[in-house]
């Protein structure tokens, strides 16, 4: 058990660079918390790709207990980020342009003492987030409760040289101890951009999107490294009490607790690739893990050219890889992502990524946000559809039907807590039961989780709703903001929406379309 370097008696000890505070214009402020998560290999529960059902050890153990790194909106650490799909498992992508600083507070929610350790970046010995003799640093090992702000520069030595593309992206991961807490699915990365060929956003100004996979084989049968090695320098026939197994028991273990997973995700259950045709795209891909784990990314569909050297559509990775792939969108489709070694491709290491056609039909959702990390993509609350039903008959009411989720504390218990929303100036309050429902004259809200037990906890820091918004009263409201015109909605009417769960405000903008008559 290591002695944590940081309590919670302590305080936040952190915030400086080599002893002096960095240069405020110049960092950027993110907060994190490492958070015990209900892990979901396979949301789908099944192999869509192959039109397979899942394997039978996989579908008795879908689900794993993970601690990850999750972003909060401010230092309250109680509006959570809405996680982008396509990066699964990743923690926040941490990003900015040479010269700029990361400051990040860091917040342990788990029951161990962990950290955060960037990769190319600049630190101080406080801020390396790694444990090892002599003298560690103060983020060396954070207490459970405890917080601490890490400091990081992206300093020339981090940035991409002039011959590499426009951005380059590191790992980041706690490293109190090392492998178990990667396989803890405490990993993440940050993106460092060359400001020459950035836009005024810091986003790389010569492609359009950005991506990024992780090949890594989870090891969830509570065998370590060391069983395994200790079972290889047994004989084969040795004899074996009620603990010791031969070493081909304890290889079986370990092969039924293998994930092979792209993003924490198996058997194409991965899902957000989605680009368009003229696209360009970045790939970032990652390799971590142990002796097995050596992949090889393969896109179908479309070739790449990796690190602007060389044509390619396999990429080599080795545990601790870090490798960039850029991507011209000229093949409309749906395309296999895969990596190339045998068995870990029947073990389920796939899945798809989606080129939209131009001009097509477009995506049936809400497409993702194109840059990682972004502010745009930085939100707690996300309304995917805003009707606007008008009635001009007096036996129905007008309303206004809203879907969206929200972010929420882990785990969070619904009943009796109000859930407030306002649009404009006017606020519907909604008391819900167990069940997730609550009815008043002015509004329904229907909390729609799957995970959602007869206590009405919600597991998993997402909630889904749909809301409906009952009565003229509220068309009224869109009148006085002078979104309707002459009984219509006038184009590209938005309004802003709030929304208060808990002591949690979340803020976003909805544009409103009419409800199909
Ligand atoms: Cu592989």
């Amino acid at each position: 058990m290591i002695e944590p370097t940081v309590t919670q008696e302590m305080g936040d000890m952190g915030g400086k660079f080599f002893g002096a505070a960095p240069d405020a214009k110049k960092t950027r402020h993110y907060y994190i918390a490492a958070e015990p998560v209900l892990w979901d290999f396979a949301p789908e529960g099944k192999d869509s790709v192959c039109g397979k059902l899942l394997p039978p050890e996989l579908l008795l153990h879908r689900h794993s207990w993970k601690v990850r790194y999750v972003q909060y909106a401010d230092a309250n650490f109680s509006a959570r980020i809405l996680p982008m799909e396509r990066l699964g498992i990743l923690g926040p992508v941490l990003r900015g342009v040479t010269g700029e600083y990361l400051a990040v507070t860091f917040l342990n929610r788990g029951w161990l003492p962990l950290s955060m350790h960037p990769h190319g970046v600049k630190y101080d010995k406080d801020s390396e987030g790694s444990f090892y003799k002599p003298s560690p640093g103060l983020g060396a090992a954070v207490a459970p409760g405890a917080k601490f702000t890490y400091v990081w520069h992206l300093d020339e030595a981090s940035a991409p040289r002039p011959d590499e593309p426009s951005s380059k992206a590191w790992l980041y991961h706690s490293h109190v101890t090392g492998e178990e807490e990667i396989n803890q699915g405490l990993i993440g990365t940050i993106i460092v951009t060359d400001p020459a060929r950035a836009r005024p956003d810091g986003t790389p100004a010569d492609v359009d999107r950005e991506m990024a996979a992780l090949f890594l084989i989870f090891n969830e049968s509570s065998f370590g490294d060391g069983e395994a090695e200790e079972a290889d320098e047994r004989p084969a026939n040795a004899p074996t009490g009620p603990v010791q197994r031969t070493w081909a028991e304890v290889q079986e273990i370990m092969e039924q607790g293998e994930r092979h997973t792209i993003n924490g995700r198996v058997f194409g259950n991965l899902t957000g690739l989605e680009m368009n045709q003229g696209e360009r795209v970045r790939w970032y891909v990652f390799g971590l893990g142990s002796e097995k784990d050596f992949h090889t990314a393969h896109w179908h569909g479309e070739t790449l050219v990796e690190n602007n050297v060389r044509r390619t559509d396999v990429v080599e990775l080795l545990p601790g890889s870090m490798k960039i792939a850029d991507m011209q969108m000229n093949n409309p489709g749906t395309w296999l992502l895969h990596c190339h070694v045998g068995d870990h491709m029947s073990e389920g290491m796939f899945t798809r990524f989606m080129v939209q056609p131009k001009g097509g039909e477009a995506v049936s959702r809400e497409p993702e946000v194109a840059f990682l990390g972004m502010p745009q993509s930085a939100r707690t609350l996300r309304v995917q559809t805003a009707e606007v039903v008008l009635s001009k008959t007096a036996d129905r009411s007008s309303e206004i039907n809203l879907t969206g989720q929200v972010t929420i504390p882990d785990p969070f218990s619904l009943a009796g807590k109000e859930f407030r929303m306002q649009l404009g100036q006017k606020t519907a309050v909604l008391l819900t039961d167990a069940s997730g429902v609550s009815v008043t004259p002015e509004a329904i809200l229907l909390v729609k989780n799957p995970a959602l037990s007869g206590n009405g906890n919600v597991m998993g820091g997402t909630l889904n709703f749909e809301l409906v918004l009952k009565g003229d009263a509220w068309v009224e409201e869109l009148r006085q903001l002078k979104l309707l015109r002459e009984d219509k909605l006038i184009p590209d009417a938005s309004v802003r929406c709030t929304l208060k769960l808990g002591s949690a405000l979340h803020e976003t903008t909805v544009v409103l379309k009419s409800a199909a008559p």
